[in-house]
């Protein structure tokens, strides 16, 4: 069967068609590209969770298929967790990746390593056409860095470095992130899940 994966982000869509496969799902995954005629869903959850179920809903019900959705983001504890829920607009146009990690750097200024704690967190949603769904999340728990560094990824990988690594997410193979990710522990927790209901 199809799987549609409701995001129109490139990078993630990315991340998502790998973790499924490697954890083994054989259904045929379509980016939600696939269905221009269906419109982005206001995102108007206030956590990761309820976003992530709002935009697997509306694709599976404008589609009739079940679909996954991700929603995601950066949470700086000195922040109180922000820009969170707000990651992909934080400076303002949504997106805008070098925008938004240029001004989370500026608002960081010189506070010092001990307290630049952060974590990327992932929701990830599955919701089928009659209306059941499913929800589960995953952390990739890190430091912030002072300046950018490495060009993989996607979103603020050049300054999250995971706990345990000297390296950032943006200097880690796709398959080294996609081990650790919150979007890997989340997709791979959501498969058996999506095995389960659609066989
Ligand atoms: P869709 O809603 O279409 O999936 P989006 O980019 O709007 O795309 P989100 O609302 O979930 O998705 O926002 C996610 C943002 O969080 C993303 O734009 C990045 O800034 C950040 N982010 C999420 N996962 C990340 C990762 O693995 N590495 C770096 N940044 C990430
Ligand atoms: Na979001």
């Amino acid at each position: 069967t199809r799987l549609i994966l409701a995001t129109r982000n490139a990078g993630k869509l990315t991340e998502l068609k790998a973790i499924l496969a490697d954890a083994g799902l054989d259904h045929e995954l379509v980016g939600a590209d696939a269905y221009p005629e269906v419109p982005d869903v206001k995102e108007t959850g206030v956590t990761f969770a309820e976003n992530a179920l709002l935009k697997a809903h509306a694709l599976a019900q404008a589609t009739g298929l079940p679909a996954v959705a991700d929603d995601s983001g950066l949470c700086v504890d000195v922040l109180g967790g922000a820009p969170g829920i707000f990651s992909a607009r934080w400076a303002g146009r949504h997106g805008d990746d070098r925008a938004n990690l240029d001004l989370l750097l500026a608002q960081l200024g010189d506070i010092d390593d001990p307290h630049r704690g952060a974590h990327f967190a992932c929701a990830a949603a599955l919701a089928l056409p009659d209306g059941t769904e499913r929800v589960v999340e995953g952390r990739l728990p890190g430091t912030l860095r002072h300046t950018p560094a490495g060009t993989g990824g996607f979103g603020y990988d050049p300054i999250l470095q995971p706990e345990g690594d000297t390296r950032t997410c943006a200097e880690l193979t796709a398959a080294e992130k996609n081990a650790i990710s919150h979007r890997g522990k989340a997709f791979r927790a959501l498969a058996p899940v999506v095995r389960e209901l659609l066989g």
